[in-house]
């Protein structure tokens, strides 16, 4: 059991939620994208307990804890133990060195927003044991085994982006990342004189995860149509919209919708890779709307709340993009909105949106951050 006001850790770590500039679901596609970290995290303190055996875990947000033993580590009917459960026994396969410990878990980051909590939770688990207990697992390991555990424990089948963006952000850039061979580039990121401000639009529809793993299997299907065609084309990565078109019939309308967003958003990352690079910021504005239209009308991801936020977004000048970011269904839209301008947008979406839909808005501001950290 754990008291938390008495609780003196011997660790800290610092794991972060991240936002996604552009290129959404072409991570489990084997195709790029272009995170990074943000300021909003979430705080691990930890200590060992010297049991062989016996963990304790308490969350300051759910206010509640749970004990666990590390030579039983099964499924729980909670949601959140999942996560620690899946990390634990992804930890237990790769080595004998973990041992009890006591943990407290504290989220600045808006669970179900789009923000990846369920990553930061995962990684910063991963990371913090493997300091306390000298694991030698790799900044790697940590994000290939949170992934894991999301698929085995959680039942979301996601890509590596979330993970990948959360452990290995550094302060000031993106990633431009290559989910096949994982092989990425840091880039500075400069948007002077525009902001990066999120708009939460507080609606997390329990699609997500069933739609989520739906659309993999769709794109699966695409690929097996490809490939009777194409053999080479081993995944939506190797395809283009030319081998697309000669497919389209057997496709039918839904996959081929799809797979044309996949193909298409993967140029879109490449193009808005080399648009920041180029400072080319008005261009970086259009590739996000463009973004947002596929997600919306051919991935089918969207919801009304972000849809009409992305609208609302287009009467301003001041904007020059805007999308939903992440999974899908809601979560947060990004603007990118010039600095003298940030108050009145807010402001006027904020009364659009609660004359919409009732809601109050959550808007703050976020810039590239670094990644997992020891807080000293
Ligand atoms: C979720 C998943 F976890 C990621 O892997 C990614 O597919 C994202 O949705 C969509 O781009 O955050």
């Amino acid at each position: 059991m754990i008291f938390p006001e008495k609780f003196i850790p011997e660790l800290v770590i610092e794991s972060p939620g991240r936002i996604n500039l552009i290129g959404e679901h072409t991570d489990y596609n084997l195709g790029y994208v272009l995170p990074t970290a943000i300021e909003k995290k979430i705080t691990f303190k930890f200590k060992k307990n010297n049991s062989k055996t016996e963990c304790n875990l308490y969350s300051l947000g759910y206010n509640t804890g749970f004990t666990l033993s590390l030579d039983k580590i099964a499924k729980s009917n909670v949601e959140w133990e999942n996560y620690i459960l899946g990390v634990l026994n992804e930890i237990l396969l790769r080595t004998d060195k973990l041992r009890g410990f006591d943990c407290t878990i504290e989220s600045k980051l808006p669970m179900g927003s789009g923000l990846s909590s369920s990553a930061a939770l995962e990684c910063g688990l991963a990371y913090g044991l493997n300091e306390l207990f000298d694991l030698g697992l790799s900044k790697m390991d940590i994000v290939l085994l949170s992934q894991k555990a999301e698929h085995t424990y959680v039942g979301t089948q996601c890509g590596i982006m979330d993970q990948f963006a959360s452990v290995m952000s550094e302060k000031g850039h993106v990633i431009l990342l290559d989910c096949q061979s994982l092989e990425h580039q840091q880039i500075p990121i400069q948007i002077d004189p525009y902001k990066m401000i999120m708009l939460n639009t507080k609606v997390s529809h329990n699609l997500a995860s069933s739609e989520y793993n739906t659309r993999k299997k769709e794109c699966e299907e695409g690929v097996a149509i490809l490939q009777g065609h194409y053999p080479e084309v081993t995944s939506l990565r190797n395809a283009n919209n030319e081998m697309l078109e000669v497919c389209k019939n057997e496709m039918g309308a839904t996959i081929y919708k799809r797979c044309s967003f996949i193909i298409n958003e993967n140029e879109r990352v490449l193009t808005t890779a080399k648009a920041l690079k180029d400072n080319d910021l008005k261009l970086f504005g259009e590739l996000l709307y463009e973004a947002h239209d596929g997600i919306s009308k051919s991935y089918e991801v969207s919801c009304p709340e972000s849809d009409f936020l992305v609208d609302f977004s287009k009467q301003y000048d001041a904007v020059l993009g805007a999308r939903q970011t992440g999974g899908g269904f809601g979560g947060c839209t990004l603007n990118i909105v010039h600095q003298d301008k940030v108050d009145d947008f807010v402001e006027a979406a904020t009364k659009a949106y609660k004359a919409a839909f009732n809601i109050e808005l959550d808007a703050f501001e976020v810039k590239p951050s670094a990644g997992t950290y020891i807080q000293n």
